[in-house]
Order: structure tokens, then C-alpha cells, then sequence
């Protein structure tokens, strides 16, 4: 469980206080969601920057926009975030001090674009979107997607900000350099993918995902976050999944797709979310490490969220209301101390 001094002050730092319904500053809340179905349209996505990414993909939806435009135009919000530092302007750098982006979007059309290893370029999801909408390929990397960015117009930008640049150097001086991510007591200062889930009223279904991947990664090091089926998977006719955490144990096990899979084969979507769960903690010898966490939508309307460690939150819109929950977790304590 998230401590609730360390929430309600990163909570007061995103300005987002005031707009938390009182069921989410009560500490001890959770939700098994087992059994919950949803009316439409629902987004989910991935921690706290998933209220404000969630608003924005509602506004697309509003105003009578796409699935697909509304998951793109609702990621982009954390990218252009300069205080994110885990996610397009202001992520965190690789180990050599440079921001490598990873990105990929799927729509209900079962079509699906992503980059990886991408510099200078804000909103590396909108690079994946040309991907997946003006070419026959999935998943461009470095600087061929670079290219790609800027014979479409995108423009070259300095990711690294001050701020990013004064963290990364603090963490380069600890001794211990395994990563880590997504603790409980870390929340909001490491590494927090958004990945996001939309449904609109038509029970289309779209995704999108992207990251700055692991603070101080080794030069070229690509997460699970722009790879189909294991940081985000569609399928309009089931339901989709994405997942935030330590991308290569979701690489390991192509966790999104495997949610989906197991959502097809009858499980709830939380149900799901916890077997795909299990089945890191089965396979990875050592998940005790890392955290990860996975989020669900089925076609019916209901999610999922499930993490190995306690600390995973999400924002869920559903039935006018945006709110920020507890996922549950494998682990009821965490396991890397
Ligand atoms: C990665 N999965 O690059 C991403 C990092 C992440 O929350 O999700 N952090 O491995």
C-alpha cells in the first residue's frame, strides 16, 4: 500500500488534491474490481499522471473524437510534462546522459505502431501513431525513427532538462545501481510509464504506451513499452492490457498479451491481470526485485489492475468520475529490502 503522507504529498505537488474524491485519501483503500461492469466510455492508465491524461482523452472523446486520438491526445499530456521524469520531456537519461523514448499505440482495427530508442522528439506516441497509420511496418528504432519523425514534420528537441539532468548525477553516485522502480516509498521520484486504456460508447477499444524507459538504462537498451503484446496489446474484439514496471520481466513473459489471452480464454480482466502476475512471479526467478504492474479493460466494460509489489496506483475514469485507486499486489509487503 502506498503510504498516505508520501500520496497525499505527491498528490499536493500535481495540484490534483482538490480534484481526488475522498475514497482515494483514505488510506487502506483498494479494489479487487472483480465483478464491477462499468457504462461507457471508461479510460484507465497507468499512476497518478493517468487523472490528467485520463481528462484529456475524455475531452477528445467529448468532442466527438476518436478512439485512437483520444488514448495519442491523452498521453501526450505527461510526455510534454517537464516535471515527469519518466515519460518524453524531462525523463530521465540512459546511462551515457542521453533520453531514449519508447512509444506504441494500437487501435480497434488491430493495426499497431511503435519507436523505440527515439531522441529528441517530444511525443514519440505521435511518431508511433504515423507508424502504425503511413507505413507497412510496426516499429521503427533510433535513428530511423528519428528520420522518420522529421520527414513528418516532427521537430528535434532538447529532452534533457535541468532538473533530470541533477537526478540522474545523484543517481549515478549511489552505490547501488540495480534498477528500481516503482516502490512504494520512491512513488513519483523514479520511473512511471503511462500506458492507457480507452473504450468508447461504440465498444471501440484503442491503447497507447510510452515511456522514457529505466533511469540510467545501458545505451540502446529498449523496455517492453513499445513492443506489441508485451507493454501494451489490443484486441477490439476481447479487450487490452498495458503494463508499467520493470519492462523485462513483461518482456519476458509478453505480459499484455498474455492478459488478453486469458481475458479470450474466460477470466475477468482482474482475474486476468492476477494470473499474468503469477505467472512472472512462476517464471522470473528474480521478480522479487522489480515491480510490476498491469492494467486491463474487457469489451463488457470492466477493468483489472494487479501488481507484484504494494504501491501501484491508476487512474480510473468511469461514469463521469476520474479517480486515482490502489491496485492489489502479490506481495502484500515489499520484497527488495
Ligand atoms: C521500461 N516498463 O522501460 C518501462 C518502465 C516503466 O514504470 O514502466 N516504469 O521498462
Amino acid at each position: 500500500m502506498i503510504n498516505r503522507r508520501k500520496f497525499l504529498e505527491s498528490a499536493a505537488a500535481l495540484g490534483l488534491i482538490g480534484a481526488l474524491p475522498s475514497k482515494v485519501l483514505k488510506a487502506g483503500n483498494k479494489i479487487t474490481n472483480r465483478g464491477i461492469k462499468y457504462k461507457l466510455p471508461i479510460v484507465i492508465s497507468t499512476w497518478s499522471h493517468g487523472l490528467e491524461a485520463n481528462a484529456e482523452s475524455v475531452r477528445v472523446l467529448n468532442e466527438g473524437g476518436g478512439i485512437v486520438d483520444a488514448v495519442e491526445k491523452g498521453v501526450m499530456i505527461p510526455e510534454s510534462d517537464p516535471n515527469n521524469h519518466s515519460v518524453g520531456l524531462g525523463g530521465f537519461p540512459d546511462i551515457t546522459g542521453k533520453v531514449t523514448l519508447d512509444a506504441s499505440i494500437m487501435g480497434p482495427d488491430g493495426n499497431a505502431g511503435g519507436v523505440c530508442f527515439l531522441e529528441n522528439i517530444v511525443h514519440p506516441i505521435s511518431v508511433a501513431r504515423k507508424v502504425m497509420d503511413e507505413t507497412p511496418h510496426v516499429l521503427l528504432s533510433g535513428s530511423g525513427a528519428l528520420k522518420f519523425a522529421l520527414d513528418n514534420g516532427f521537430e528535434e528537441e532538447n529532452l534533457l532538462t535541468e532538473k533530470a539532468l541533477q537526478g540522474w548525477k545523484k543517481m549515478l553516485e549511489r552505490e547501488n545501481r540495480t534498477p528500481e522502480i516503482n516502490w512504494e516509498e520512491k512513488h513519483n521520484e523514479l520511473h512511471d510509464t503511462i500506458g492507457l486504456l480507452a473504450i468508447n460508447e461504440e465498444s471501440d477499444i484503442a491503447g497507447a504506451c510510452t515511456t522514457s524507459g529505466l533511469a540510467a538504462k545501458m545505451r540502446g537498451r529498449v523496455g517492453d513499452s513499445p513492443i506489441i503484446g508485451a507493454g501494451l496489446y489490443v484486441d477490439n474484439e476481447i479487450g487490452a492490457a498495458t503494463a508499467t514496471g520493470m519492462g523485462e520481466l513483461v518482456l519476458k513473459t509478453l505480459g499484455s498479451f498474455l492478459v488478453v489471452e486469458l481475458m479470450r480464454n474466460g477470466a475477468s480482466p482482474q482475474q486476468a491481470c492476477e494470473q499474468a502476475v503469477k505467472r512472472i512471479v512462476d517464471k522470473v526467478a528474480d521478480h522479487k526485485k522489480y515491480q510490476i504492474g498491469l492494467l486491463a479493460l474487457s469489451k463488457k466494460g470492466e477493468i483489472g489492475a494487479y501488481s507484484i509489489q504494494p504501491g501501484f496506483n491508476y487512474a480510473l475514469y468511469a461514469e463521469g468520475k476520474n479517480q486515482l485507486l490502489n491496485a492489489g499486489s502479490f506481495y502484500k509487503t515489499t520484497t527488495n529490502k
